[in-house]
């Protein structure tokens, strides 16, 4: 049976969420809207530049296939600035011109704790004294209101500049303030990877049903990552399937839909005093004879967190640590099922405090201990990047000892309560967790301490000793924010000032509810489009009795309708939706992203040949199929897929989304020309390219990518879903005409014939519904 890895596909639910941003540079916007229908209007400017998980996807799947092509370092060319927004309570109220909970949240619910605000969970959190909002620099519910968070995402340092001049120029201009900004960036050099105590970090993160390949022989883990448990989307994904323990899914309201709840907190790290205090608990452990003789302050650091400065796991490596081993830093193969008491691992460490795997015994001991599945529903994605210069004792600035340095760390969850408040709450910050031991095992020493932990130990009559060790805590919560990040359709809803409306299916385009007319206003008609992935004229049905047809992709279905000739060009549903799935020639493709006629075998012996380009699984690849003309019109699959990287002219491309043919430049001197539009790296291009007839069909790359606002006549547009020729205007007086389908919307342009091309905006955008055939 086929993977279903669906979700890699979403145009819905937000980057970051299921495929991770991934970058070295972040920086954090925390904004306040001044005026609602302005930000409205802001968020209906920068919602085509938030990022899909499929774009996401795509982009990190060709990153890590094109690191593994160079041997291990990371493409240069590859590069890619990412957006995600999520708003607040009072964020989403204020845009939406309603209440989200119409009636109240039901009680100890995650919806209920996003409701308060991180500010007002502070008490039950742990976030009292040195840590309570008093002392937050954002979120802490007094000072500035946080209504939006935006994070933005880039390779480099100069890009993410660029990024974030951009959106302080768009915010400004619509009123919404910055309130504040939190830079973060990955440590360079032997820190790479690392946080600021020094360990390294991001290794455990859980696999998603719909979105991780599982591994074949060990269905529940993830391919190549052995021990990473695959568990229900629905767990960081509201609406999904989730967890049978977890709140139930049809109990979210309809905005939630393929969107998730995010928990964005700036964590300062003393790092001296961690480390000082280390070296003086090992001391006392010394005295107490509670440790090895050759027992070092790294050694009890790992004890506390759980795994060695490079990663590798003390329950593995019980020793010493072992850098530059690749596979032992990425080591999560165990579950602590083999030590109960926690005489490896301390069942204090941040490890097992924060997940406890299938090592947490019952209550009761003569019960089994729990099974790993049945902490599922507490799992969390975490996305967080440390801020701050690393620690120099040298350093009289950045770096110093006073020097601010932390980790900006966000979650995702579809449940905050369940999730996140659950392990910082009565895990981490509960020293009777795991609970029913005495002594109690203690707080998270990494995090929550103020606390005394039990040392355990083994003596030599295999007796087990307890030595008491008193912590002091060396991480502060300086800013908290409870945000909910939606999906693209209700974003959209909330752009026209409602919550809901703009949504689609669970993967889906959007439903068409939203236009956009000429002068890029938006309005609502009509009923659901059909949005258009791709158009393919049917071979021998071009303008036959003044109607030309063709089949119409949509997702997983295609369609065939008609267009007649004439200044009106009606269009005629001509056969309903089928599924791509009925033909072999498509087995195994999800969705097709355009099909290119062989420009020299378009209908010799009855037959037409073409290139069908589609990224099933976040790969992007092409097939060769055919088509035979007459009644039939029966497809076959000539070649099965093949890498884009076997096309000269689209290397470094993510996904191919259409090409137009160069109208005066169609197999000219055997050459025939394209202007080939592809999202890479999460945003739309073009370059043109040249493919020769004959066998071979040698391409080559004739110029490099452009922008998309190079073409006066797509003004506004994003990105270009397909081109669909104007039968009757191909070519007429040194013009050519394209209805241009763009989300679920279209225009029409023309080209001119001759050097330059120039192209026009012949009529401005309408949606789709505008279309008998495409409703
Ligand atoms: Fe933690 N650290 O450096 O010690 N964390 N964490 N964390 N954390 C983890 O396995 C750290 C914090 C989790 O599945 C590692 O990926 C620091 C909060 C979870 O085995 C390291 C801070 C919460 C895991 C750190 C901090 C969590 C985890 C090992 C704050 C939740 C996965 C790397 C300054 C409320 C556990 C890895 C598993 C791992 C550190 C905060 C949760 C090194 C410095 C607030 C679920």
């Amino acid at each position: 049976m086929a993977t279903d890895l669906s979700l890699r596909e979403s145009d819905e639910i937000q980057g970051d969420i299921l495929a991770g941003f991934k970058k070295d540079n972040v920086s954090v916007l925390f904004l306040k809207f001044e005026d609602a229908a302005r930000a409205r209007d802001w968020l209906r400017q920068i919602t085509p530049q938030i990022s899909t998980t499929r774009e996401v996807a795509a982009f990190n799947e060709a990153f890590s296939r094109a690191r593994r092509t160079s041997g291990g370092d990371d493409p240069k060319t590859l590069t890619a600035t990412w957006l995600g927004i999520s708003f607040t309570y009072e964020g989403l109220r204020m845009l939406a011109t309603t209440d989200p909970f119409p009636a109240p949240p039901p009680v100890g619910s995650g919806l209920e704790a996003f409701k308060e605000g991180s500010a007002r969970r502070a008490g039950a959190l742990g976030d009292t004294g040195d840590n309570s909002p008093e002392s937050w620099l954002f979120g802490n519910g007094k000072g500035q209101p946080v209504h939006a968070v935006l994070k933005i995402s880039a390779d480099t340092e100069k890009d993410l500049q660029a990024a974030v001049e951009a959106q302080r120029i768009a915010a400004a201009e619509c009123r919404v303030l910055i309130v504040y900004q939190q830079n973060a960036q990955t440590l360079l050099g032997s820190r790479r990877g690392k946080e600021h105590f020094g360990f390294k970090d991001g290794i455990s993160e859980p696999g998603v049903r719909g979105f991780d390949r599982p591994d074949p022989n060990r269905p529940e883990e993830v391919e190549g990552h052995p021990g990473t448990r695959i568990i229900p989307a629905g767990e960081f994904v509201c609406g999904l399937d989730n967890d049978p323990n977890s709140f139930p899914k049809d109990k979210y309201p309809d905005w939630t839909r393929n969107g998730s709840f995010q928990v964005v907190r700036r964590l300062a790290q003393d790092v001296p005093g961690w480390w000082s205090q280390v070296g003086v608990k090992l001391k006392e452990l010394k005295l107490a004879k509670a440790v090895p003789d050759g027992a070092s302050t790294e050694w009890l650091a790992a004890r506390m967190v759980g795994r060695w400065r490079s990663g590798a796991p003390v329950c593995h490596f019980q020793d010493r640590d072992v850098p530059n081993n690749p596979a032992a830093s990425a080591d999560n193969d165990f579950d602590f099922r083999d030590d109960l008491e926690g005489l490896v691992t301390p069942l204090w460490s941040h490890l097992r405090k924060t997940s406890p795997r299938a090592g947490l015994q019952a209550p009761d001991p003569s019960r089994p201990p729990f099974d790993a599945k049945d902490l599922d529903s507490r799992r969390i994605m975490r996305r967080g990047t440390p801020y701050g210069a690393p620690f120099d004792p040298a350093s009289e600035g950045p770096g110093g000892p006073d020097d601010p340095r932390g980790l900006l760390f966000i979650s995702y969850q579809a449940d905050i309560q369940r999730q996140f408040e659950f392990i910082q709450a009565d895990w981490m910050d509960q020293s009777d967790f795991p609970p029913g031991r005495n002594p109690e095992p203690g707080k998270d020493p990494v995090i929550l301490a103020a606390d005394d932990v039990d040392f355990e130990s083994r003596e030599s009559d295999g007796s087990i000793k307890h030595t008491s060790l008193s912590f002091a805590q060396f991480v502060q919560t300086t800013g908290s924010v409870y945000a909910f990040m939606p999906s693209l359709g209700t974003l959209r809803a909330l752009a026209d000032g409602r919550l809901t409306g703009g949504q689609t299916g669970q993967n889906g385009q959007s439903s068409g509810q939203t236009q956009t007319q000429q002068g890029g206003q938006t309005g609502t008609q009509g009923g659901p489009a059909y949005p258009c992935d791709d158009f393919l004229a049917v071979p021998d049905q071009w303008r036959r009795g003044g109607r030309t047809q063709f089949w119409v992709g949509h997702g997983d279905r295609y369609r065939k309708i008609s267009v007649a000739d004439g200044s009106a060009h009606t269009d005629q549903l001509v056969k309903g939706d089928s599924a791509l799935s009925a033909h072999d020639c498509f087995r195994g493709v999800d969705r097709v992203d355009c099909l290119l006629p062989m420009p020299d075998l378009q209908n010799p012996g009855g037959k037409s040949w073409y290139w069908c380009f589609h990224s099933t699984g976040g790969r992007p690849q092409y097939r060769t199929i055919s088509i035979t003309c007459g009644s039939t019109h029966t497809a076959a699959l000539e070649r099965p897929d093949r890498d884009l990287t076997a096309w000269n002219s689209l290397n470094g491309v993510g996904r191919v989304d259409c090409f137009l043919p160069v109208p005066d430049q169609q197999r000219v001197g055997g050459k025939s020309w394209y202007w080939c539009f592809h999202t890479t790296g999460g945003r739309q291009q073009y370059r043109l390219i040249s493919v020769a007839d004959g066998a071979a069909h040698t391409d080559v790359l004739e110029r490099t990518d452009r922008e998309l606002s190079q073409w006066g006549s797509l003004n506004g547009v994003a990105a270009v879903n397909c081109f669909l020729p104007v039968p009757d205007c191909q070519r007429i007086g040194g013009k050519s005409e394209y209805w241009v389908f763009h989300g679920d919307s279209y225009r029409r342009i023309s080209v001119a014939d001759g050097s330059g091309h120039p192209d026009r905006l012949v009529s401005g955008s309408r949606s789709c519904s505008a279309w008998n055939s495409l409703d």
